[in-house]
C-alpha cells in the first residue's frame, strides 16, 4: 500500500533493490534439487511440501514497495507467486488436529534466518510466496527459489529462501538482546521498528547500519559487480 508519492513515515528511497541482510559476506544458501517446505510445529502431523505443489493454487502477482527497518525503501517491485493465505487455506490448515488456534508462524529460511509472523498479519491480501521478481524467477540475492513477502511489514519479516514454517499456538519467546529486539508486528505505516522503543527515536542508528550491511551483502552477491547497482540502466 502507498498513499499517493508517500513513503512510511522514515523511510528514504534507494535506486534498485540492494542485496540485505546477516548473511553479509556469505554467498546465498545452495538451492536443493527438488525444494520442499517444511511443515512443523501445531500440525498432526509434520510433513514436507514440495516447493513444485504450488503450480496447483491459484497464481497471484503485487507490485509494491519494499522497506527495510534500516530505513531504505525499494520501489515498485512486481512479485509474482501464490497468497500465503491461498496455500495456507488449501494445504496447511487441513492439517491441523480440529479446534487448533494458531496464534503465530514462525518463518525459516535455508541460510537459517528466522521470523515469526502474527497469524492476522501473514494471513493479510498483500503476503505473498514469491517465485518471480519483475517477471524473472527469484535469483539467489533476493531468495530463491521462493520467499515470503510482506510488504506492509518491514523487510525483516520477508524471509528469503524459504524452507520452513512452524505452526505455534502461543507467542513465540523473545530471543534478541534489548537494544537490537525487532518489533514483534512490524508494521512500516505505524513505524513499529523495535520492540521497546519509538520508532522514530531509533531512526538514526539504524540508519547508520545501511552503509556496512549493503556493502558486505554485495560482497557475497551473485554478481558483485553489479549488485547494489540499478537493476535498469536509466
Ligand atoms: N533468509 C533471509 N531472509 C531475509 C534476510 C536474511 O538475511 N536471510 N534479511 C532480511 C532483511 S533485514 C531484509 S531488509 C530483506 C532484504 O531482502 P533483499 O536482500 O532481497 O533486498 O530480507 C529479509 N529476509
Ligand atoms: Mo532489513
Amino acid at each position: 500500500m502507498r498513499y499517493g508519492n508517500k513513503l512510511p513515515p522514515g523511510q528514504r528511497r534507494v535506486k534498485g533493490f540492494p542485496r540485505f541482510g546477516t548473511h553479509l559476506s556469505r554467498p546465498a544458501p545452495a538451492v536443493p534439487a527438488d525444494p520442499v517446505i517444511e511443515v512443523r510445529g501445531a500440525v498432526t502431523e509434520e510433513f514436507d511440501l514440495p516447493l513444485a505443489s504450488l503450480s496447483s493454487l491459484p497464481r497471484k502477482e503485487i507490485t509494491a514497495d519494499f522497506h527495510c527497518v534500516a530505513g531504505w525503501t525499494a520501489t515498485d517491485l512486481r512479485w509474482e507467486g501464490v497468497s500465503f493465505e491461498t496455500l495456507y487455506r488449501a494445504l496447511i490448515e487441513p492439517a491441523l488436529p480440529p479446534g487448533t488456534s494458531i496464534t503465530h508462524i514462525k518463518c525459516r529460511g535455508l541460510d537459517g534466518w528466522e521470523a515469526a509472523v502474527k497469524i492476522d498479519d501473514i494471513l493479510a491480501d498483500d503476503v505473498l510466496i514469491a517465485q518471480h521478481l519483475d517477471g524473472h524467477p527469484l535469483d539467489s540475492d533476493h531468495g530463491a527459489p521462493a520467499r515470503l513477502v510482506s510488504p506492509s511489514q518491514y523487510g525483516y519479516i520477508s524471509v528469503k529462501h524459504l524452507s520452513r514454517v512452524e505452526l505455534l499456538t502461543t507467542a513465540p519467546a523473545i530471543t534478541e538482546g534489548l537494544l537490537l529486539r525487532s518489533h514483534p508486528r512490524g508494521r512500516v505505516w505505524e513505524e513499529e521498528r523495535h520492540g521497546l522503543l519509538p520508532g522514530r527515536a531509533v531512526r538514526p542508528f539504524y540508519r547508520a547500519l545501511i552503509r556496512p550491511i549493503r556493502f558486505l551483502s554485495s560482497r557475497g552477491a551473485r554478481d558483485r559487480h553489479t549488485s547494489g547497482r540499478p537493476r535498469f540502466p536509466n
